[in-house]
């Protein structure tokens, strides 16, 4: 554990979990490959937020069935998080509490949103329960975690990225080591319990 970790967790904080989705998951349709190792430590950050009774946010890539990102429509990803599907459900190792927010984007059919804030009313639901600190989990770190992180510094939040909780696409071999890269450069915290090297 890293002794800089808060183990009582800063008032004004909550968890988000970023599209820990079937689809993302090995055997899904965007499968990231260590997919697995984040959703369980995800599953560890989400039951010690639980027990805090902080607040959980949960995002979710919620794409039409004719999504232009979809290879089919012209775009760059195979059809993924089809809306009502089983590929779109949360990883089953989550116990998600009844009071979680679930915050769906990228849910037009010619619109993306790799940040859970593009689109959303996350920013405006943060503000009202005086959320200040967003310790940030989930996939992917080069796509939609990258994404959320960034936009949340530029909204002023602070921001510890769960760095046990994280894994990468990889297009290209260093694209997680970059992006974590460039939230650290805009003031991201990457931190975690490193749960299993306890
Ligand atoms: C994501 C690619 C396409 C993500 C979503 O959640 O990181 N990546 N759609
Ligand atoms: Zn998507």
């Amino acid at each position: 554990m890293d002794p800089a970790f808060p183990k009582n967790l800063p008032q004004d904080s909550a968890l988000l979990i970023v599209d820990l989705q079937n689809d993302f998951l090995p055997g899904g349709a965007l499968a990231v490959a260590d997919g697995n190792h984040a959703a369980f430590a995800c599953r560890r950050y989400l039951d010690m937020f639980a027990a805090q009774a902080k607040p959980i946010y949960l995002s979710r890539d919620w794409h039409p069935p004719l999504h232009y990102s979809f290879v089919k429509q012209g775009g760059a990803w195979p059809a993924h998080c089809v809306v009502d599907t089983q590929g779109a459900c949360f990883a089953s190792v989550l116990n998600i509490p009844q009071n979680a927010v679930i915050i769906s984007k990228g849910t037009s059919e010619n619109k993306d949103a790799y940040s859970a804030f593009n689109g959303t009313d996350l920013d405006a639901r943060l503000k009202t329960t005086k959320i200040h600190h967003l310790f940030v989990c989930g996939l992917a770190t080069d796509y939609c975690v990258r994404a959320t992180a960034l936009d949340a510094r530029h909204l002023g939040y602070e921001v510890t990225v769960l760095r046990d909780a994280i894994a990468a696409v990889n297009v290209n071999v260093d694209d997680g080591e970059r992006a974590l890269q460039e939230m650290r450069q805009a003031g991201c915290i990457i931190d975690g319990f490193d749960f299993e090297r306890i």
